[in-house]
């Protein structure tokens, strides 16, 4: 055993290094409160601190850090998205992802694969060059390959689908698209805005909010109450909860999303593959796994199980892309929750509660934008109008009719 290691397990003098503090006391004042602990809150968190100079932040976790959204994706990073608000915004996101382990000096294994999206169908093939187009015209690296293209990048794809599924026609090819470990995206935003001067409180959960004449006051926890002139909620599946509390509408409604990981192995599989017809993506992790995941579970609730029947349906439709996949054994699965709006598209910026501040509406794609999330939401806390990056997705636009209709460049549908 190495030494080091026994001098860490035996002596009371090398405590085991903490990613960031733990402070016993809440305060009874901040500057600004972050409700939710996933990625967009720490990197919102994060932002204000290093970007702003607005240290005086506390972030409210219910549960553990990357507990929610963050910790319960499939990890896929992309900007191919169909409306040009969406892809300049996921683009934002991607270049920072880029150079975010060196800003934040930690390893987040962030891994530049190639992503697929195939189509089935002619109809499919249309969106995809409609994408495609989009995505050129913004300078994103995308085009419409065909079936010679696949076969020849990923050789153990059925390009027929063993007969059982509609043939694929062809795919929208992404080479920028990527993974990276989702914890430690969380792990690294929190340590960045723990060293920046945010605080960040686990096991606090948010009971109400306090609004007086239109504007926040203050935040009700179970471990007493903070006053406080902003609050940003960024907790993606139970934004419903939070918005009641300062009685704001929004269309969201929120469903099971599972995912699945199967025994590791070599590497084998280098790119992201989804099939948005099989409502199937799958991409091989740093470890060896294979992580896949399916669409939404088709109903309405607020609970994150894991069912055998999504794992029984995602795994036929594996197996039409993937025969070889026969004797894979499934080695764990999870649920999340979506906040799903009616475009697609996320729910982001100022309201009309002064003071409050909405992340919401991350459906399936909040993983990709944690990044772009944190710096928006950030700059639209300190400077109080939304980042130009963000206006189309304010909650307004549902009462302006002014959809930004995202649905399909969505990898599964509802
Ligand atoms: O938007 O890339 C995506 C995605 C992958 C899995 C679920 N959503």
């Amino acid at each position: 055993m190495p030494f080091r290691l026994l001098k860490f397990g035996l002596s009371r003098n090398y405590p085991e290094p903490r990613m960031f503090r733990s402070p016993e006391r809440l305060r009874d004042s901040y500057d600004v409160v972050i409700i939710g602990g996933g990625a967009h809150g720490l990197a919102a968190a994060y932002y204000l601190a290093t970007e702003h100079g607005i240290r005086d932040v506390a972030v409210l976790e219910r549960r553990y850090i990357g507990h929610g959204g963050t910790g319960r994706n499939t990890a896929i990073i992309r900007s191919n998205y169909l409306t040009e608000e969406g892809a300049r915004f996921y683009e934002f996101s991607v270049d920072l992802y880029r150079d975010l382990a060196r800003r934040l000096d930690y390893n987040l294994f962030y891994s530049q694969r190639g992503h697929f999206t195939l189509a089935h169908s002619a109809a499919a093939l249309r969106t995809q060059r409609w994408r495609a187009a989009v995505n050129r015209h913004l300078g994103i690296d995308s085009e419409v390959v065909g079936r010679e293209f696949i076969a020849r990048t990923i050789p153990e794809i059925d390009l027929d689908c063993g007969g059982h599924q509609p043939p694929i026609e062809g795919a929208l090819y992404h080479p920028p698209g990527a993974i990276a470990r989702h914890d430690a995206v969380a792990w690294a935003y929190a340590r960045g805005a723990d060293r920046a001067g945010a605080e960040i409180h686990q096991q606090t959960a948010v009971t109400g909010i306090e609004v007086a004449g239109g504007k926040v006051a203050g935040v009700h926890t179970d471990r007493g109450f903070i006053a406080t002139g902003k609050v940003l909620s960024a907790v993606a599946g139970w934004t419903p909860q939070v918005t009641r509390m300062v009685g704001l509408r929004t269309p969201l409604v929120v469903h099971p999303l599972q995912a699945l990981v199967t025994e590791p192995f070599k590497p084998w599989l280098d790119a992201i593959v989804v099939s948005a017809s099989l409502h199937t993506y799958i991409s091989q992790s740093a470890r060896g796994e294979l992580v896949a995941g399916a669409s939404l579970d088709p109903y309405e609730l607020t609970a994150m199980r894991s069912t055998l029947e999504f794992a029984e349906g995602l795994a036929g439709h594996m197996l039409d892309l993937f025969p070889c996949l026969a004797d894979v054994r499934v080695l764990r699965q999870w649920g999340g929750l979506a906040d799903m709006t009616p475009d697609f598209s996320p729910i982001m910026g100022t309201t009309h509660v002064g003071g409050f501040y909405l992340d919401a509406g991350w459906g399936t794609w909040g993983f990709k934008a944690s990044p772009a999330s944190g710096y928006t939401m950030a700059h639209t806390v300190a400077k109080e109008t939304d980042h130009p990056l963000i206006e189309a997705f304010n909650l307004s636009r549902f009462h302006r009719f002014d959809l930004v209709g995202e649905k399909g460049a969505a990898s599964v549908g509802h």
